[in-house]
């Protein structure tokens, strides 16, 4: 959350003469070095950062991202690390009363040295550390951090069990255990200061949290209370002003409280953003005594209620999130971190990320077990671009220990990303884990184990995600609390009739795409499928290699970490499209694949809504160049995934399915209006003329899904490899082919092309006379086409935006199904 300390700045903003004694911040970000324990010479380093970036800075080890670096920089995590900065400290600020360090992520095993004094050690990456230094605090000061490895600590930790715990030693360690390498990512186990570190000087009062509770939300008034935590040595006397979007709403004076209530006539709600406006009010409160005053904080705060809806039903138990009394359908994808090198990840990479998730039509994003609690802007940005977020707690694919010692550092880490997270509107639910139970019951961890060594795991599993986690949820928030995704696995038959799923039938069990379409669950937060990136991803990483397109270099092996990922893509290409024997069209022909697959998931899902409530597909990003199932690759560029799914997002969508003989055409709508118009279908040959049409008035109900047209095939007579089916209801439009993409008998690839330079790009406009499938754009410049992967429909006309900083666009070149 953006607290805004206004250090004297108040002062002015109140157009007011008042005295401050506001509390002093600074960071100390700067003249940093670093080096190995065990030598002498140092070497700058960037605060926040870690020590994989702080080396490739100073040349000391290769990118890591390239070709099979990764393997030559794992010394790096097996090393101790030391960091240290000097800096001064005025007179004025040494007189202050308190004085203080703040440590908002240190990674991981850290002991703090302030001028030889130990003050602090840690071991958790997610917690955030204060320690009051004013006695040992001079004029000049020496900060040094240890950070030692983590391979000791953890298998000190693990002499101490008599068994054995899946899935290695990362359980022992609380950091984003994704490091440790996964299906999608490099093992970079990092060390060093991945957040903020602050001196915090005060006299008399320092706001140490605010959060805003919404006590009743009715639309002729909100009644929020402002629940304060104030430190200092003298809370009496204190006067807290609440400022709503910068007018005065109310004064409080009661000695000692610091619960404030407070009203918002006729409130603006906050709502996802394809359902109406994220509206944030800025809520700012302002600590006065003897009209001085002594510290203000502010927070963006959306109005809304969310609650998770599980509710017994003929057919099993409901999974959906009711938002300000409305049910809402989640459509999205699982976010992970976006780089393994935090550091480098820019505010402008979180907003560019999150806005091509909003254009995507996309509501929800699943903030992944395995990754990190992100940084306070990426929630700052969903906030305010109306994205709501599924937040796991950070223990993925394992079984934890439940010592004393661990399960009182993971209560903390709970109790600080908590208090943390909760003034966020877009946060919609905290979940345990990501697969933990799943993997219990289902991925052989209990073989040969003795009964009590199943129990105790079990009730250490117990211990943290049915007590821990959920008692910390609900006395610091109001959010719903959910155990564990999945809640039923695939081998549970509840899969399909309560909680969420994770279906990898397709992918892991090689189960055609068609399975999506016939065990829909009632909330899906996971599926997903692989595709080869971009073009510029693939020469980065093979840039030492001869051939910079070779899809098959050590390099574009050590970047698939999933051991059946190549075979699994070739497998499934031969099913439905035809196999390029050339990587061009190889890396092409993947990310239709991938598209393919998943919009048929996608829409699958959509169409059986209320039943089922939600679409979160596996992964929107990657956190290195990869070959994975992201539908955004590592350098931003959106796969044909991200541009197909955008479709299948749409608010009011058109989605078939074929039944026997029968086209079911069905209406999707997400928004609570209602719409009638006349819906029309006709299948065209690929020269575009109409073998068939028909038409009807319907209308669409609000939230709803329901088969609006039935189309008898059997009494139809043409050739199914050589038609497409296009249905049209005012600004929707949906094609649907009837046999796989690799049966279509394609006319000639035949596309015109007219480009036009504009201010900030290029105008693309695209015809043919015949049916032009998955036409694929692509170019040198760098840049973004605001539409790919289309289809053309013969004689009309496709205008494609594309948005570059480059001058001139000589080799714009155009690939289509039709080439194969
Ligand atoms: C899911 C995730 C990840 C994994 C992905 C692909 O289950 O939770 O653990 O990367 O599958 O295998």
């Amino acid at each position: 959350m953006k607290y805004v300390l206004y250090i004297g700045l108040c002062l002015i903003i109140l157009g007011c003469q008042k005295q401050s004694d506001v509390p002093e911040t600074r960071l100390l970000h700067d003249n940093w070095r670093f080096k190995s324990s065990d030598k002498t010479d140092w070497l700058t380093a960037q605060i926040p950062g870690n020590v994989f970036s702080d080396l490739l800075d100073n040349a000391e080890i290769p990118d890591p991202f390239i070709g099979t670096n990764e393997d030559s920089v794992q010394w790096v995590s097996k090393t101790d690390w030391e960091y240290q900065t000097t800096f001064q400290v005025d007179s004025k600020t040494l007189q202050k009363r308190h004085i203080e360090l703040n440590f908002e992520g240190l990674d991981t095993y850290a002991s703090v040295y302030l001028n030889d004094s130990l003050i602090l050690k840690t071991a958790n990456a997610f917690r955030e550390f204060s320690v009051d230094v004013k006695r040992i605090l001079k004029v000049d000061n020496t900060l040094r951090i240890l950070f030692e490895n983590t391979t000791k600590h953890e298998e000190a930790a693990k002499a101490h069990l008599n068994y054995t715990l899946p899935e290695g030693n990362r359980i022992f360690t609380r950091k984003g255990q994704f490091q440790y390498g996964w299906d999608w990512g490099p093992k970079l186990n990092t060390s060093g200061i991945w957040r903020p570190i602050k001196l915090v000087a005060w006299n008399t009062v320092k706001i140490q949290d605010i959060y805003i509770k919404q006590q009743n939300l009715q639309d002729s008034v909100a009644k929020l209370e402002l629940d304060l935590s104030v430190q200092g040595d003298d809370t009496s006397g204190l006067a807290y002003h609440i400022y709503v979007n910068d007018e005065l709403n109310s004064v409080y004076s009661a000695e000692n409280k610091s619960i404030i209530p407070f009203e918002i006539k006729n409130p603006k709600r906050w709502w996802p953003h394809n359902l109406g406006e994220p509206y944030l009010y800025t809520i700012k409160v302002i600590v006065e005594k003897d009209d001085a005053i002594l510290d203000s904080m502010s927070v963006k705060k959306g109005l809304r209620t969310i609650k998770l809806i599980t509710e017994k039903d003929s057919l099993g138990e409901s999974f959906y999130f009711e938002v300000n009394g409305k049910s809402v359908y989640a459509k999205g994808a699982n976010y992970i971190p976006q780089n393994s090198m935090q550091n480098k990840v820019t505010d402008a990479h979180y907003n560019s990320l999150l806005n091509d998730a909003v254009e995507a039509n996309m509501n929800m994003l699943r903030v992944w077990g395995g990754g990190i609690y992100e940084n306070a802007i990426f929630y700052d940005l969903c906030d305010e671009k109306g994205i709501l977020i599924w937040q796991d707690f950070m223990f993925a694919c394992a079984m934890y220990p439940g010592d004393s010692g661990f399960l009182e550092n993971v209560q903390q880490e709970a109790i600080d990303n908590v208090k943390r997270l909760r003034n966020h509107a877009s946060i919609a639910l905290w979940c345990g884990n990501n697969e933990n139970s799943e993997g219990w019951h289902r991925w052989g961890w209990q073989d040969g184990r003795s009964e009590t060594e199943k129990t105790e795991i079990w009730d250490n599993y117990l211990k943290v995600f049915d007590s821990m986690l959920p008692k910390t949820v609900a006395t610091f928030t109001d959010t719903d609390y959910w155990e564990t995704s999945p809640k039923f696995g695939r081998g549970n038959p509840q899969f399909e009739f309560q909680g969420d799923a994770h279906d990898w039938w397709v992918w892991h069990d090689g189960y055609p795409f068609e399975h999506f379409e016939e065990q829909v669950p009632r909330f899906m937060s996971e599926f997903g499928f692989q595709s080869f990136p971009s073009y510029e991803v693939i020469n980065y990483i093979n840039q030492n290699d001869s051939d910079s397109l070779n899809i098959t270099s050590e390099g574009i092996k050590n970047h698939q970490k999933h051991s059946r990922g190549f075979q699994l893509i070739d497998d499934y290409m031969a099913r439905d499209y035809p196999v390029p024997n050339n990587p061009k069209d190889y890396v092409y022909i993947s990310q239709l694949l991938q598209a393919y697959g998943m919009t048929k998931g996608i829409e699958a899902q959509r169409r059986a809504k209320p039943y089922n409530m939600g679409t979160l597909y596996w992964q929107l990003n990657d956190c290195w160049p990869a070959i994975s199932w992201s539908s955004i690759d590592f350098f931003g560029n959106w796969k044909a995934l991200h541009y197909k799914g955008k479709r299948s997002f749409e608010n009011v969508l058109i989605s078939s399915e074929v039944e026997q003989d029968s086209l079911n055409i069905f209406l999707i709508n997400d928004t609570f209006k209602t719409f009638s118009g006349t819906l029309s279908t006709n299948i065209l040959n690929f020269s575009g003329e109409v073998i068939w049409g028909d038409s009807e008035e319907i209308i669409v109900k609000p939230n709803s899904s329901a088969i609006k047209q039935r189309i008898d095939l059997s009494g139809l007579s043409f050739n199914k490899n050589k038609v497409v089916i296009v249905s049209k209801f005012q600004e929707s439009e949906s094609l649907f082919y009837l046999v796989k993409p690799k049966d279509l008998e394609l006319p000639a690839k035949a596309i015109q092309k007219e480009v036009i330079k504009t201010s900030d790009g290029f105008m693309i406009t695209l015809s043919s006379k015949t049916l032009q499938k998955d036409v694929f754009l692509f170019c040198n410049e760098s840049g973004h086409f605001s539409d790919n992967y289309f289809d053309l429909l013969p004689n009309e006309q496709k205008q494609i935006v594309f948005k570059t900083d480059a001058k001139v666009l000589n080799n714009l070149k155009i690939k289509s199904l039709n080439d194969f």
